[in-house]
């Protein structure tokens, strides 16, 4: 069944390798994806040996890839392996890129996925020169079906000076209706407040809009999404959940939330998706969700009706997990709703829903300072991606890791984060398996007392005391929070010395 039911789109159709001829040295180039989600299957691999074959002449080919968030092997992966990729924004987590990055080789611009979009618009991030974006179809007014994930999709669309579609078979024709585009954003000072007070609210259409006179080629594709596994829930994971749940409860019975919660934020990863699960087996119902990403946890939920539905920005599921989605993709629709993340992570809209946020960090430091990106204060992980966007806005923001990193030799408590991303006044609650620690409404010194006590492993919670104690009588005028600033940052630099990470 053809999916290109526009004339004058049907005459632009090509292949991958003429498609990615388009794409100059030097462009800048937005590609449509979100956690593994709706990136296009293609075109970047063609890119990525025409860039090859340049290189072997001896011919510089790089370029500025923009996403949405995360893509995939075959699209972030395979541009870095011919170290094709000058700059990159605003969230990666590809193994091969990460390294480059790290190396110093690549520009990453880690940016709140929030921001994205408006610092295109602002001119923040200079022109966009070609967007490589899949769709589901093509519609005879030349309107798109958007595919499982929007992204930055609209922006791309919007601003690139040349556009190619791909067109992905793969992705379910019945996509048409999962999705609620935004095209009323405006920019300062004529801002307007975006008019979304519930979750599952439409304000936007089901389509995205191009220039056909922009959209230089169109390739179509049968290819999967990434569809990474999920590991099931482990002991350490289940209780980190088992301690969130506890705490929603004592929320509901102190009056601080109705029975049903207020709208979820999850992110992404095993301990979020364990989160999920034991909310499933619980006695809460009537749930929905305003998030990013839609994973398997989600789909459990959706399935067993404890959660009514679900915003977000990307389907980021498992095979398992798409294949589920896609047998029972009639019963999805009207309770899955994807948009730009412009919106499904807009800090007015999570402010005013009241988002419960919860995501995961590489360490807390006993003040309750987040560090959600960088290894030993200098390695990147992955990025800050939307964790910020909701935690500061968030009625409740949850971080959450397990104590321990590397088999039990770091301590993921620590006195002092080598790398800020969610300050002390951003952050609510620190979950371990050990426990958790609520921040709200303490001084430094009585947060140091419950994230010790609390979350950090045993092994660790003698040393943590110590340094407190010492820090706390070393300082006579400078108590609020106290630190011996050179021990503090030696409980990394001890593992960097070891090679122990
Ligand atoms: O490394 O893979 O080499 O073993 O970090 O750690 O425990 O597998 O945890 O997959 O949940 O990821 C913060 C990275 C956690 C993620 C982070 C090492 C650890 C392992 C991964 P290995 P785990 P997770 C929605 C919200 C920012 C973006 C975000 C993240 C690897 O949650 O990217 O929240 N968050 N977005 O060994 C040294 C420590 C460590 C450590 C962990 N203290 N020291 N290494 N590791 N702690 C999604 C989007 O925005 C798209």
């Amino acid at each position: 069944m053809t999916r290109i039911s526009c004339p004058v789109m049907t005459t632009r159709i090509t292949d991958a390798d003429s498609a990615a001829a388009v794409v100059r040295p030097g462009d800048h180039v937005g590609l449509s994806g979100f956690t593994g989600a709706g990136y296009p299957k293609a075109v970047p691999g063609a890119l990525a040996r025409q860039m090859a074959e340049a290189h072997d002449r001896g011919e510089e080919f790089r370029i500025g890839l923009w996403t949405g968030a995360s893509t995939a092997p075959d699209a972030d992966g395979a541009l870095a392996a011919v170290d094709g990729v000058s700059s990159r924004l605003p969230y990666n987590s590809d193994p091969t890129l990460r390294r480059l990055i790290n190396a110093g080789a690549v520009d990453y611009i880690d940016e709140h996925l929030s921001h994205s979009a408006q610092h295109m618009w602002f001119g923040f991030y200079g022109n966009l020169d070609v967007a490589v974006v899949e769709v589901t179809a093509i519609l005879p007014g030349g309107v798109l079906v958007p595919s499982t994930s929007v992204g930055n999709n609209k922006t791309w669309l919007d601003r690139a000076d040349r556009v190619i579609l791909e067109v992905n078979h793969w992705q379910p024709r019945e996509l048409e209706g999962f999705h609620d585009i935004y095209y009323g954003a405006t920019l300062p000072p004529n801002r307007k407040p975006i008019q979304l007070t519930e979750p599952m609210q439409r304000i936007g259409e089901p389509y995205l809009h191009v220039d056909p006179h922009k959209v230089v080629a169109v390739v179509e594709t049968n290819h999967p999404d990434r569809n990474s596994p999920f590991t099931a829930p482990d002991e350490t994971s289940e209780a980190i959940a088992g301690h969130v749940l506890d705490f929603l409860r004592h929320e509901v019975a102190a009056g601080r939330m109705p029975p049903s919660l207020l709208p979820l934020q999850s992110g992404v990863g095993n301990v979020a998706n364990a989160v999920l699960a034991g909310l499933d087996g619980s006695e809460f119902t009537d749930l929905v969700a305003f998030t990013e990403v839609v994973q398997d946890g989600m789909l459990d939920l959706l399935d067993s009706g404890t959660l009514r539905a679900a915003s977000a920005t990307s389907l980021g599921l498992s095979e398992l997990g798409a294949k589920r989605f896609m047998a029972n993709i009639e019963a999805y629709k009207g309770r899955i709703l994807l948009r730009s993340e412009e919106i499904s992570n807009h800090p007015e809209l999570v402010r005013r829903l009241g988002v419960i946020a919860m995501n995961g960090m590489i360490e807390a430091d006993i003040y309750g300072n987040v560090n959600s990106t960088h290894v030993m204060g200098s390695s990147i992980m992955n990025g800050i991606g939307g964790s910020g966007d909701f935690a500061r806005n968030a009625f409740l923001s949850f971080f959450l890791t397990p104590s321990t990193a590397k088999g039990g030799a770091i301590s993921t408590i620590v006195p002092m984060v080598s790398h800020v991303d969610h300050t002390e006044h951003d952050v609510h609650v620190v979950v371990t398996e050990h426990g958790l620690a609520d921040l709200r409404g303490k001084s430094p010194r009585a947060r140091a007392k419950q994230v010790i006590a609390n979350c950090a492993h045993p092994l660790f919670r003698d040393a943590l005391v110590s340094y407190t104690e010492r820090a706390w009588q070393a300082h006579p005028h400078g108590r609020h929070t106290p630190h011996l600033l050179g021990e503090a940052l030696s409980w990394h630099q001890r593992y960097l010395e070891t090679g122990r990470m």
